[in-house]
């Protein structure tokens, strides 16, 4: 399988988050990309490819143009009102504020165009996202051009990210990029499948009332997990989408038993769907020893991911998201797709 990654996406490289109430170390960090390129030369899975830029027309298909603008403008508003370093947004547009007229000053564009306050932005953040979401891009291509599978090695990450606003480690929402694109080459019908241990909120929000992106996202019950407030089962999607949204929330601490019955359930949903494309948005967190999730997979358990997976005989973009158990990251990723390409 091939692999796509541009060195740009390194770039994005936050020294801090605001996690569990405070200030602490970024755990969305380079050397995620880092490990996993490693694993991926170490273990000969194929080829790793430079991504070409699609320019802005591909994001522009799923994202704002006024969030695009806001991203590409944000460091000359950041330093003309003398700051430098790290931004973090501290107020939101929540019941009964408005969105309009947008505010002019940095700090409450920040929190029109987020929705937490744990996402560093930075210099270089939209540049290493349009990086990741090239990288996406371009192994939606060679997919489409008959490869039966490509991994986009994505980060910064996307799956948080909406069409009007960034969050959860996530700018540009490369899935969901990947996903319209195929459809603009002639895909009739496209799945994503979210198996990240967080629901894939943004992705959600942007194929919700849409019959032709079938999206399904196995992850932890948002009750109990970010990003709380989107995710639960009973989100079937809306209008012309009704029914083309599938989410399976799972108790903290679900195991592989646990997590392969969701994954079996989410199969038979695409298989009666019958896409020409599946997305995988490839979170490696569900891991039993990520730092910040509880669900506890093993990482035998991915290659059984993803040898599950190829059984649906569909060409395939695998497109990574989260995942901060860093030393484990490059094997717990190459297992899912040594396992697909075993399966
Ligand atoms: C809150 C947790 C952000 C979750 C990021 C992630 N700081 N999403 O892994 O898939
Ligand atoms: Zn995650």
């Amino acid at each position: 399988m091939k692999t796509v990654f541009s060195p740009g996406q390194l770039a994005h490289d936050p020294k801090h988050e605001i996690s569990d109430g405070e200030l602490r170390p970024a755990v969305e960090i380079p050397a995620r990309a880092e490990m996993v390129r490693a694993r991926i030369l170490e273990t000969e899975l194929g080829e790793v490819l430079t991504p070409e830029d699609f320019g802005r027309g591909p994001l522009a298909r799923v994202h704002d143009g006024d969030y695009l603008d806001f991203l590409d403008s944000f460091w000359t508003r950041w330093t003309n009102a003398g700051r430098g370093g790290e931004a973090f947004p501290f107020v939101w547009p929540v019941r009964g504020l408005s969105l309009e007229p947008k505010p002019d000053h940095i700090d409450g564009l920040l929190g029109r165009y987020s929705f937490d306050a744990g996402t560093p932005l930075g210099q270089y953040s939209f540049a290493a996202a349009r990086a990741s979401a090239n990288s996406a891009l371009t192994a939606a291509r060679l997919v489409a051009g008959g490869e039966r599978s490509a991994f986009a090695l994505c980060r910064p990450p996307g799956h948080h990210a909406a069409a009007g606003y960034y969050g959860g480690y996530c700018f540009l929402n490369n899935a969901a990029i990947a996903g319209q694109w195929l459809r603009d080459a002639g895909a009739e019908r496209v799945a994503i499948l979210d198996v990240d241990y967080h629901h894939g909120n943004g992705t959600q929000s942007i194929f919700y009332e849409r019959s032709d992106v079938l999206f399904l996202s196995i992850h932890a019950d948002p009750r109990e997990e970010y990003p709380y407030f989107l995710g639960h089962a009973g989100e079937t999607g809306a209008a012309a989408g009704e029914g083309y949204n599938a989410n399976y929330p799972l108790a903290l601490g679900a195991d592989w038993e646990t997590w392969s019955n969701a994954l079996a359930a989410a199969m038979a949903r695409i298989r009666d769907f019958a896409p020409d494309t599946l997305v995988i948005s490839l979170g490696l967190d569900a891991y039993e020893k990520d730092p910040i999730s509880r669900f506890r997979l093993a990482s035998e358990d991915f290659t059984r991911m993803g040898a599950a997976l190829a059984g649906l005989g569909l060409p395939t973009i695998f497109v990574m998201e989260g995942g901060y158990a860093v030393e484990a990251l490059g094997v717990n990723c190459v297992n899912t797709l040594a396992g697909f390409e075993g399966g």
